[in-house]
């Protein structure tokens, strides 16, 4: 053994849930609630050296991850491939629930769970920290393990969001973005969300209210917003016919939809129809769904997400499969911190291919565990050179983040039981609910 390798022997393995605030914002499943769960994991090797990773914080995911945690010491953090061995060897459908596969990652907005995903999940949670730990050991940034950055920037798309002005619980946190319900509210948020950090994209949400009020939204936004590359995402909420038809109305105003309907077959569908670039974060979700969706033409934007699909090695992977059959990236998020927006950072910068801007929920984020959090200017982040992911944790923060979440009984993201708080007769919509 080197003294490197000597060196980058686990001794401990911490993984903190906490709670963090986010904004009541609107999705075809219901609303965000006023709190919602993070895992931060911190991997220590034996001269100290910490590595981080954040990554769901949903009970599911989080009993699997403090399970596997304890399978870490006594291991090197310069392996993190035998990562996906050992997830094989100890998360097993006999070693864990069947409805903690079913659960995890909690919310269920993008395609079925199972056991790879989970295995995905929870690999990709470690080999983050294990990468963050191999740059602080070596003295190198993240990008420079996975074979050096192919780009200095990463552009980020504005994610605009129909939102209340507050949540209805009264001890709930407040911001200050105001209302967003109809097409001035859209174009006003776009504008703020331009005004703080100079983004150069637009994505709308949509998926919440009927498919004319939200193309009235995106025409807005169009004509506000002339220059700037725009998308739209209604979470599959649309039959084909509609999808067809929202399409058709919004050609030349947008670069391309986002999983306007459910299944491969039915993107192909539209595709074929309306010769509309179709992006999706539900229909191809692991790699496994990719052959079909080539075969049929579903997709013709694959949004990466390393917390499900592996981690950064494996958006490696997925960009060279994206490349090889044609396809362009754009990269998905949830409600997330710095930890992980520093790992997509690294990820993006080391893809290979046809980048579209990512996106991030950063902005809507009043909290982080980071010290130094990121300034997106000009609509991108500059690629970090300094160790690891270059960033540090908050402690103080993670304390008092963690100490919420031991107060409080939320335990998982849910979207539906949010908006029964203000509606209790909603129900999840069916899909295609238009
Ligand atoms: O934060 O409400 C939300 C989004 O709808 C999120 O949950 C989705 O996973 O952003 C995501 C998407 O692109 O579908
Ligand atoms: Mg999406």
């Amino acid at each position: 053994m080197t003294p490197a390798e000597r060196r980058s022997i686990i001794e401990s393995v911490s993984v903190t849930p906490i709670l963090i605030e986010d904004g009541p914002l609107l999705n075809m499943q219901g609303v965000h609630q006023p709190y919602t769960p993070r895992s931060i994991i911190e991997v220590v090797t034996v001269d100290g050296t910490t590595g981080l990773g954040e990554t769901y914080g949903d009970s599911a995911v989080l009993a699997v991850i403090e399970q596997f945690a304890t399978h870490l010491p006594g291991r090197s953090v310069l392996t993190p491939n035998d990562l996906w061995a050992l997830a094989a060897e100890v998360l097993r459908p006999d070693t864990v629930p069947a409805k903690l596969v079913e659960n995890a990652p909690g919310h269920n907005i993008f395609g079925d769970n199972s056991m790879l995903k989970l295995h995905s999940t929870v690999v990709s949670a470690f080999e983050v920290a294990f990468l963050d730990a191999s740059g602080h050991l070596l003295g190198v940034p993240v990008h420079a393990l996975l074979g050096g950055k192919v780009r200095d920037r990463i552009d980020f798309a504005a994610y605009l969001f129909y939102r209340w002005d507050a949540h209805p619980q009264p001890d709930a946190p407040v911001d200050e973005w105001g209302a967003a319900l109809d097409p001035e509210g859209i174009v006003a948020q776009a504008a703020r969300m331009i005004e703080l950090h100079g983004f150069r994209s637009l994505k709308l949400k949509g998926g919440v209210f009927p498919p004319d009020e939200e193309i009235a939204a995106v025409t807005a936004l169009h004509e506000a917003f002339p220059e700037l590359p725009l998308r739209f995402d209604p979470n599959g909420a649309w039959s084909v016919e509609t999808s067809i038809r929202v399409a058709r109305e919004l050609e030349g105003m947008i670069e391309y939809l986002e999983d306007p309907c459910l299944g491969r077959a039915e993107m192909a569908e539209v595709h074929a129809a309306t010769g509309m670039p179709l992006a999706t974060n539900m229909c191809v979700t692991d790699f496994g769904e990719f052959p079909e969706a080539v075969a049929l033409d579903s997709i013709q934007v694959l949004l990466t997400d390393h917390h499900y699909w592996g981690g950064l090695r494996a958006t490696q992977q997925l960009a060279a499969v994206c490349n090889t059959f044609g396809r362009s990236l754009s990269m998905h998020s949830n409600s997330h911190l710095g930890i992980s927006l520093a790992a997509m950072v690294q990820a993006a910068a080391c893809a290979e291919g046809d980048f579209h801007a990512c996106d991030t929920h950063r902005p809507w984020q009043t909290e982080d565990v980071i010290t130094r959090p990121h300034r997106i200017v000009d609509g991108a982040i500059e690629v970090s050179d300094a160790p690891g992911l270059g960033v540090e944790l908050d402690r103080a923060e993670l304390a008092r983040l963690h100490e919420r979440w031991k107060r409080s009984d939320v335990r998982d993201r849910d979207d539906v039981a949010a908006m029964q708080v203000k509606d209790p007769t909603f129900v999840k919509p069916a899909v295609p609910h238009w």
